[in-house]
């Protein structure tokens, strides 16, 4: 199997992340090209064309991070990373979903409204030109104000994102906050529970992943 990546992207990030706390390695192939685009054979093999995405030996793809970690997950399932009951399963996937729609698409509508080189590339994957729309970039910096804070005042009683472990969700707040910083956007000074839990990540091995 291989794992078709673009390294310093924030959504293959999230799930390398997962990957090295996991303690699993898979081949990747890198599929990012220096103009900020995926290569043209990649998107021509599948036209989703999105990363991070699986491709088994039998030739199955599976695409979105989470769907692939959670392929992961069930054939390793340990140590867990995707919570360990009915209960504590539904919470790390109800902040996972949080640090998705709240702060990585925020941080892409932010930076793909702004930056030059997407400015036809406003979404992901698409095959016809999707224009950039400048007032998106002042609604995704409002979302990540409202993204900082709700993650902390999670963080002020809890250590990770879901609780008491390390999981899922922290690899993917982490991808968001650092994705956000692309835009020049940080975490509040007013935000110390973020800030503490960002600095322990951070210096995590996984967060070289
Ligand atoms: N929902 C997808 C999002 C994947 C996504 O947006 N990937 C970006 C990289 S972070 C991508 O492939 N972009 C291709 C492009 O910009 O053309 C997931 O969770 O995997």
């Amino acid at each position: 199997m291989k794992i078709y990546d673009w390294h310093i992207a924030p959504n293959p990030r999230r799930l390398n992340i997962y990957l090295a706390e996991k303690g699993l390695k898979v081949e990747l192939v890198e599929v990012g090209q220096e103009d900020l685009s995926l290569a043209p054979w990649f998107k021509a093999k599948y036209p989703h064309a999105m990363v991070p995405m699986l491709e088994l030996d039998d030739g199955t793809m599976i695409g979105e991070a989470m769907a692939i970690a959670r392929y992961f997950e069930e054939i390793h399932p340990a140590p867990p990373l995707m919570g360990v009951d009915p209960r504590d399963k539904a919470i790390v996937e109800m902040w996972e979903k949080r640090a998705n729609e709240e702060g990585m698409l925020p941080a892409s509508e932010l930076f793909r409204n702004t930056h030059e080189k997407f400015a036809e590339r406003g979404l992901p994957g698409a095959a016809d030109a999707i224009p950039a729309i400048p007032e998106l970039r002042d609604r995704g910096r409002a979302r990540l104000t409202r993204f900082f804070e709700k993650f902390d005042r999670q963080l002020a009683e809890n250590e990770f994102v879901a609780g008491k472990r390390w999981t899922v969700a922290d690899a993917t707040t982490l991808a968001a906050v650092d994705f956000a910083g692309w835009s020049d956007v940080k975490i509040p000074a007013s935000c110390r529970n973020l800030q503490r839990w960002y600095d322990a990540v951070s210096a995590r091995l996984s967060a070289k992943a």
